[in-house]
């Protein structure tokens, strides 16, 4: 019971067992009915019971009770184990579900598996009460599908994976100067073009996947409806990503005039094959900005999602100082410099997303130049835009990549496979402290909560994924939801304690996780 991650507010112990039997029903009132559907099925395929569903929870019975409780908060729950059978209470559907995932938890590793290993094995709750709330209303997990392309399945699987660790917000950066991975019925070539390159350098460095060949992968409307309906019956939102002005080679390999074609000649571009900051970027045209609105209008009609990511990180200016159309643009608009012009790039998105009753995120470069007006920050290089933000009263998601980049290696070692140098160990992720002490108590209102990001760059499929987001994503979790002490004060023994019974949950569930004695010899 005290091996739950993240670690609930409060867990009391009573004596004595629920047994799920053959008999056992489960008993959804119709505001719960999503979650009763998706707990029956997660449990049905790792049991084999029946687990019908039922009217009402009696003590003949036994079974599992959803409800609303209108005095819990949306995403608070309170699970009560007793002679009476499980019954779960949230504030909202969401609160539910995340007490359906504590639920599994309880009932052992196994019962994350996708077919029973014993059907007559006796499943069994512990007698007990908890209480439980998120510290955090973002709890972020961002995957970059640009750099190595992750198809549908792949991503289904990785919010399976966030709801198991009680993660609410999915980031998908779907475009960026390696690949473009959204289709887009009025601007085909994105996907055309865009979605492909011809070679690229792949893996890890020592391995024999160091190699040049092709990548690519995209997808249609119908996935990422798909995609959409997937996270919200696990109470996940999808916040899209679409990177402007920098990060865009793909956009500008696959239509040319939307690069400063009187620097460079665009229509020699094709989509980048390696890795680092890209200086073509973006013309600030208007052709530019009524590009991007038809991919917004169609970003829009597919996430239902209050924020959209514009990006705004890594715009070298370097084009924009030699091209005269961006000179006459910053001239006509009375602007101070390139800095000036990108923001008023991304401004001119703020406005437009506002009017459409949308919120924009953008990278913490989007302060530079002046910030747009209802725009939040994803503060990635440290928290000092972050506090910028939150002191201009300005949203916040703090995910600093000294803490929370997940690409970066989990070892000092010489064997770890990653050659990003950094080292972020699962002790280090597990310290990381999501609100800066420097902010007041009415700034640290603006910091929605936190992130970490997989930039797969060296990562080129699931498994190498797994890898690197395994285990430090469950200590990152226990961050995001749990009420922490201050990092020095956290129990990381007590933490690991618990994480070996993690990582049977993560064997039962298939997950290539970094082993705590180091990689494997073909990792
Ligand atoms: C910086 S974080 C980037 C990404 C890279 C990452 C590698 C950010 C907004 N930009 O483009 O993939 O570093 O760690």
């Amino acid at each position: 019971m005290t091996e739950l991650i993240p670690a609930p507010r409060s867990a009391v112990a009573g004596s004595g067992e629920v047994r799920l039997t053959r008999h056992s029903r489960l008993y959804a009132d119709p505001a719960t009915e999503g979650v009763g559907h998706w707990l029956s099925a997660a449990l049905r395929q790792a049991t084999g019971l029946p687990l019908r569903e039922g009217r009402e929870l009696d003590e003949a019975e036994g079974g599992i009770g959803l409800h609303l409780d209108p005095g819990l908060g949306p995403e608070e729950y309170r699970l009560v184990s007793d002679h009476f059978g499980v019954l779960i209470e949230g504030g909202g559907a969401a609160g539910v579900f995340w007490g359906a995932q504590t639920l599994r938890q309880l009932l052992g590793p196994d019962a994350y598996r996708r077919a029973p290993l014993d059907r007559d094995r006796v499943w069994s709750v512990p007698y007990l009460r908890i209480e439980d709330a998120p510290r955090f209303r973002w709890r972020g997990l961002m995957l970059d599908v640009a750099r190595h392309f992750t198809p549908k399945e792949g991503v289904l699987r990785h919010l399976d994976l966030m709801a198991a660790h009680k993660l609410n917000v999915f980031h998908f950066h779907l475009t960026d100067d390696q690949g473009w991975r959204i289709e887009i019925e009025r601007h085909p070539r994105l996907t055309e073009i865009g979605s492909w390159r011809a070679r690229t350098k792949t893996g890890h460095r020592a391995s024999p996947l160091w190699e040049d060949k092709p990548h690519g992968g995209y997808y249609t409307q119908d996935d990422i409806r798909e995609i959409v309906a997937y996270a919200a019956e696990r109470h996940i939102t999808v916040v899209p990503e679409i990177d402007v002005p920098g990060h865009s080679q793909a956009a500008i390999a696959a239509y040319p005039e939307l690069g400063n074609t009187d620097v460079i000649d665009t229509t020699a571009l094709s989509v980048w094959d390696t890795w680092g900051i890209n200086p073509n970027v973006l013309a600030p045209t208007d052709n530019t900005l009524r590009f991007y609105e038809g991919v917004f209008e169609e970003v829009l009609r597919l996430f239902p999602s209050k924020f959209v990511h514009i990006g705004g990180d890594e715009c070298p200016k370097d084009q924009w100082r030699h091209s005269e159309t961006a000179q006459a643009r910053i001239r006509e608009l009375g602007l101070a410099d390139e800095d000036a012009l990108q923001s008023w790039f991304i401004g001119h998105f703020d406005t437009w997303l506002a009017a459409r009753g949308r919120r924009l995120i953008g990278w913490d470069e989007i302060l530079e130049g002046g910030l747009a007006k209802g725009a939040a920050v994803s503060s990635w290089r440290g928290y000092a835009g972050g506090i910028a933000a939150a002191r201009a009263g300005h949203d916040v998601v703090m995910c600093p990549e000294q803490q929370v980049y997940l690409d970066h290696r989990q070892d000092p070692g010489p064997e770890e496979p990653v050659p990003i140098g950094w080292v972020r160990t699962l002790e280090d992720v597990y310290r990381f402290e999501p609100v800066p002490p420097e902010l007041t108590p009415e700034e640290a209102r603006h910091v929605l909560g936190t992130q970490a990001n997989l930039w797969t760059e060296v990562m080129e499929d699931h498994a190498r994924v797994d890898y690197q987001a395994f285990p430090r994503l469950a200590a990152f979790a226990e961050v995001a939801w749990s009420a922490l002490p201050a990092p020095a004060e956290r129990d990381f023994a007590e933490f690991q304690r618990r994480m070996t019974a993690h990582y049977r949950r993560l064997d039962a569930l298939g997950v290539a996780y970094r082993p705590p004695t180091g990689p494997l010899p073909w990792q």
